[in-house]
């Protein structure tokens, strides 16, 4: 009997409709059985009408209750009493706690300036409204600085829309339809599990699945085949297949003539590009670059799931605009099962937000954007490092000069977000925390890593007790969240936390006046654009989902229609020309092939642990034990040349920092290559650090994007280190001076 059978014929429980926040594709609908009596939560499962969800929860999200009554949940606000990050407080009323916040941030903006404020927030909750409304609202009207939210996925965003013109693609029932599907880039089992079901349908009817991954990951075993790559070099395999499809005359003539521009210049671009000399670059043979060109354009329909994994990368935008190409050459978007997703976040394009934002609140001001990815930078004294960190994401954009920089960062106002743990660059993250002259307020359910920093805590609730609209990425329908419960102890909405913070700092706009469900409303009514037809407030509160109004099956371009500028599939894109790239594709290598010899040092990647969601659930126990320890994985050749053995505790090393990993010996990662799953709390390693003490806050080459999977490391026994360092009279912060065979 499902859960849904069981409890609704009891009738001391109450079922509620929800969705689940996390920042993953699958945006599950599910349902709650509460007890009326009590208050508590009993029970959740995955709601068995839904699509993507079909009734069944990840691991995770099954366990949600175990998240929401856990016993470290933040219960009152909190205020510092220890020395900065020592993360000791004392509980305050609510009313001191937004007293003094807003008699600090008055004074800090008198003294210094509104873009003195820093908000810095980002998918801890997807729903719409505590993602960043009421605070958005908020921080419009006092003129803080703007946030540019680039930590995920704005380098493949830009590319892709270069090529497709949205980010807009398969709907994902439609890859039960398809003969092969390409995984590129993506760990499907691990981070957009529903998908896996209709990849399975397509394989009962004999499609095949191709994982393109440096790791052998839980994805790349269930698959019917295996490419390993090396970390940012995908780009020239996609100009090789190209080069292939094009020079065997196995592309679509028809679709191509009709609706891409630029073949001609394409086909002079893959000309030189042979299966050889990307097999020199990727790794990959040159005669399985042949066959995997000839299947992807024999097999028709054929589906590619590009996700994020292969744009977090010096060149990653460049590699999904050329991969974007793909489907267009040989024809893939006519048919249902053909075609590219890489977000579906383009479809809600034309949501109209303006009521949830009110951007409107600015006026004319125009505050500075800094990229999230340089909060190191940002948190600096040093008006060079701030200037770097301002947001520039093309190449015709420039950098101020340091003296326009704009004012030291004073205050800081984290939400939805733990950038300690996730952030580039840790040490310099750590190190902006830790000034004693920067006002850090923190709204999260735990007392994070970032947490331990602030000078006031604020308990937020969770999806299970405040209401929410989600607009997911990775299917159609938009989602209601119904609160199943009161607040845990005295926590708060964020959205509710920045309406009383408005109030005391005397916002007066009736917009911080509107309740939870007056905003949603009000954002639910307010849409215009046909695709949101039917999607009443009335709908949404009956079923928890809908789906928005396009065609079923969904085939957006299988007459072109691209929502491009030249409505074709942009194989030569004006706007990048304009944008200061090539407006053809091309190869952006990666930051590890640049500059010194490939031979020295090891790439790390640190794509997500299985049973984390980034840094949420790593305080959960349960999930702790099954992702046992901060790990490395380590190929037995590399493991070999270094003298390390299975379990040891090795130090990752680079200029940025150090972090102390114990070594798994496995051929599910290829040589050359080590891999850290995170995101673990720095707190909860052995030496209060994790894999973002060696990842670089540098730019992707597209939107600002983060670049975390392009890192060039140094490993090597833990003992040997501490040695090295004993000899040198260093402590353990060893830069590059490491011996030679590391
Ligand atoms: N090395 C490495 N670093 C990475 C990545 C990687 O793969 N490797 N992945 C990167 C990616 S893709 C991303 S998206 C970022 C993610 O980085 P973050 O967006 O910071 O995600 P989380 O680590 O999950 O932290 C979210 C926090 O929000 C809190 N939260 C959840 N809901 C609410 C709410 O309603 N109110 C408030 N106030 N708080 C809430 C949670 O408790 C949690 O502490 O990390 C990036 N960092
Ligand atoms: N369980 C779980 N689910 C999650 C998350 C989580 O932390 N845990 N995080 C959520 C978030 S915020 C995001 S953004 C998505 C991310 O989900 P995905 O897009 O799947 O991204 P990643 O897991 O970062 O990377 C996917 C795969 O890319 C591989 N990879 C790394 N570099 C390269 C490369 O250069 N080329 C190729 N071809 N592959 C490469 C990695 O080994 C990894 O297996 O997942 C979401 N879902
Ligand atoms: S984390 Fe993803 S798979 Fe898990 S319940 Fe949430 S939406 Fe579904
Ligand atoms: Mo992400």
């Amino acid at each position: 009997m499902s859960k849904l059978s069981q409890y609704r014929s009891d009738p001391n429980v109450r079922i509620v409709t929800g969705v689940c926040p996390h920042d993953c594709p699958d945006s599950c609908s599910w349902q709650v059985a509460v007890d009326p009596a009590s208050g508590r939560a009993l029970d959740l499962w995955g709601h068995p009408d839904h699509p993507m969800t079909q009734g069944a929860l990840c691991t995770k999200v099954d366990r949600y209750l175990e998240r929401t009554y856990h016993p470290g949940r933040l219960t009152t606000p909190l205020k510092r009493v220890g020395p900065k990050g020592s993360g000791q407080f004392i509980p305050v009323t609510w009313d001191e706690a937004i007293g003094e916040i807003a008699a600090r941030l008055k004074q800090i903006i008198a003294t210094h300036g509104p873009e003195s404020v820093l908000p810095y927030s980002y998918a801890g909750t997807m729903g719409l409204l505590q993602y960043n409304a009421v605070s958005q609202r908020f921080f419009n009207v006092m003129g803080a600085s703007n946030l540019e939210r680039t930590i995920c996925s704005e380098a493949g965003f830009e590319g892709f829309r270069y090529t497709i013109g949205a980010t807009e693609g398969m709907e994902p029932d439609a890859y039960a339809k398809s003969k092969l599907i390409l995984i590129w880039g993506s760990n499907t089992l691990t981070s957009n599990i529903h998908l896996w079901n209709f990849i399975q349908e397509a394989r009962k009817a004999g499609g095949k699945v191709i994982v393109i991954d440096p790791a052998r990951t839980r994805t790349a075993r269930a698959a019917d085949e295996w490419i390993p790559i090396h970390p940012g070099s995908d780009g020239a395999l996609a100009l090789a297949m190209m080069h292939v499809i094009i020079g065997e005359g196995l592309h679509d003539a028809d679709y191509v003539a009709r609706y891409t521009l630029g073949f001609e210049a394409l086909a002079a671009r893959v000309a030189d590009w042979t299966p050889e000399r990307a097999a020199a670059i990727t790794g990959v043979p040159a005669p399985r670059i042949r066959d995997l060109a000839r299947a992807y354009a024999t097999s028709q329909p054929a589906a590619i799931r590009i996700n994020y994994g292969l744009q977090r990368h010096a060149g990653g935008g460049m590699a999904v605009r050329t991969v974007a190409c793909l489907p267009a050459l040989i024809g893939a978007w006519r048919h249902e099962g053909g075609g590219i997703q890489l977000s579906a976040s383009g479809v809600f394009r034309h949501l109209d937000t303006r009521s949830l934002y009110r951007h409107d609140l600015l006026g004319d001001r125009k505050p500075r954007s800094i990229n999230m990815n340089r909060l190191g930078d940002a948190l600096s004294l040093d008006p060079a490092d701030i200037a770097r960190a301002h947001y520039h994401p093309r190449p015709v954009d420039t950098l101020p000069m340091p003296e326009a920089a704009g004012p030291l960062v004073k205050a800081l106002i984290v939400y939805n977000s733990n950038p300690a743990a996730v952030a580039p660059n840790q040490s310099a993250v750590h190190r902006g925390l830790q000034r004693e002259d920067l006002f850090t307020v923190v709204l999260d359910h735990f007392q994070t890593d970032t947490a331990d920093y602030a000078d006031y805590l604020l308990p937020a609730t969770t999806q299970m007790e405040h209401w929410d609209i989600l607009k997911p990425y990775g299917h159609l329908h938009l989602a209601l969240n119904q609160p199943a419960i009161a607040p845990v102890g005295e926590s708060l909405p964020n959205s509710e936390i920045f309406r009383r913070l408005a109030a005391a700092m005397g916002y007066d706009d009736p917009g911080f006046r509107q309740s939870d469900e007056e905003i949603l409303r009000e954002l639910v009514e307010s849409q215009r654009h046909p695709r949101f037809e039917g999607i009443t407030w009335q709908a949404l509160c009956e079923r928890g989902f809908v789906r928005l109004n396009v065609p079923t099956p969904y085939l957006p371009f299988a007459q072109g229609n691209f929502p491009t500028p030249s409505g074709k599939c942009e194989f030569y894109s004006e706007r990048m020309a304009a944008d200061g790239y090539d407006p053809v594709p091309t190869y952006h290598p990666p930051a590890w092939q640049q500059g010194a010899a490939p031979e020295a040092g090891l790439i790390c990647i640190s794509p997500p642990a299985h049973s984390f969601l980034n840094s949420t659930f790593a305080n959960v126990e349960r999930f702790q034990r099954r992702e046992q320890t901060p790990l490395l994985k380590i190929h037995p050749d590399d493991a070999a040349a270094r003298n390390i053995h299975d379990g040891m505790s090795v130090q990752v090393v680079n200029d940025l920092g150090s972090v102390t990993l114990i070594a798994q010996i496995t051929t599910d990662i290829i040589p050359g290559t080590v891999h850290a799953p995170g995101v673990w709390w720095a707190k909860h390693s052995g030496d209060g650090r994790n894999i973002n003490q060696i990842t670089s806050q540098a730019e992707a080459d597209m939107g600002a994007g983060a670049s975390f999977y392009d890192t060039r490391v140094w490993v090597m026994p833990a003992a040997l280190l501490h040695e090295v360092a004993e000899r040198k009279g260093e402590g353990s912060d060893l830069s590059l001076t490491v011996p030679a065979a590391v």
